[in-house]
């Protein structure tokens, strides 16, 4: 079946996307388009929102993963990615709603604040993006990565929260692994809409101590397929505001016993993510052309 799979090159639902039609063994056509542009592009294509992912199969236009999920099921049930049994579909649809609801917006906040917050970081955006005069843009997009921010509300406060949070997702995920709605014999939708945010939150080595460990790792790792962006600190300013925020403490409550503490988040040891930059870390999976 022919299909086309709008995404970016570092958009991890597109990656959900992307996993879900490979499951069903559909090698889409992979465009990426350069990022800020895909709501007018998307809009131009005739979709009717402007997020990725956005996927033309056969005559249709599907937009958004939780639609992808529906529709490839619909057109080709076999293999499944949902169970045959009404009640356990029902609990890996509330699971993938969880998923596209509230855990994947996390990444894509601290993404985008730190885009408002880090030159090197909208240079190096650029950079893989494939668009030229990076450092040109680098400085001329500040105004762009403002808008996008805001329209994500990726204020300081909210990220700080988000990192905060990230554990008692983590604890979230670890419990529908055991409840056996995720990581089941066979992956589901669930597992490629959460495993992606999983291996996006890996990206960030600020963040990654806080994965690396927990049940979700390994098989979520494999949901992902792509090459992974990965954040690395270079050239730590402290006093930063990218400083400041890693300095908080990335727990929040009672700590499970797969959470560890981000190393050196301590106020002595302050994690230092300034003048973040991305390398690309290639999964055991096959590569693709795009990245989270
Ligand atoms: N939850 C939706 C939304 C996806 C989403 O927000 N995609 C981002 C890139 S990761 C995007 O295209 N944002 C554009 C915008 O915010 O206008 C889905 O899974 O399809």
């Amino acid at each position: 079946m022919e299909a086309t799979l709008y995404s970016l090159k570092l958009s991890h639902p597109s990656r959900a996307a992307l996993g879900m039609l490979r499951h069903k063994g559909i090698e889409p056509k992979v465009v990426d388009i350069p990022p800020g542009l895909q709501p007018l592009a998307l809009r131009g294509l005739g979709f009717k929102g402007g997020t990725v992912p956005a996927l033309k199969l056969g005559g249709r236009r599907i937009h958004g993963s939780l639609a992808i999920a529906r529709a490839l099921e619909e057109l080709l049930p076999d293999p499944p990615l949902y169970p045959a049994d009404p009640a356990e579909r029902r609990r890996v649809e509330a699971a993938e709603r969880w998923g596209d609801a509230v855990f994947q917006p996390v990444p894509r906040r601290l993404f985008r604040w730190i885009m408002t917050n880090d030159r090197e970081a909208r240079r190096w955006l650029t950079e893989v993006s494939g668009i030229p005069a990076p450092g040109i843009v680098a400085v001329t997009s500040l105004p762009q990565a403002v808008l996008f921010a805001r329209m994500s509300g990726a204020d300081e406060k909210r990220v700080r929260a988000d990192v905060a949070e990230i554990p008692s997702h983590l604890d979230h995920i670890d419990n529908l692994i055991g409840e056996g709605i995720l990581s089941g014999e066979r992956l589901n939708a669930a597992d490629f809409q959460i495993g992606v945010t999983t291996r996006a939150l890996l990206g960030f080595p600020e963040l990654a101590a806080l994965v690396e460990g927990r049940p979700a790792a390994p098989t979520h790792a494999a949901c992902c397929p792509t090459t992974q962006a990965r954040c690395r600190p270079a050239s730590p300013s402290p006093g930063s505001r990218l400083s400041a925020l890693f300095r908080a403490r990335s727990s929040v409550g009672e700590r499970s016993p797969h959470t560890r503490e981000v190393a050196g988040s301590s106020p002595a040891a302050p994690i230092t993510p300034a003048n973040i930059a991305y390398s690309e870390r290639p999964t055991a999976l096959r590569a693709s052309s795009g990245t989270r």
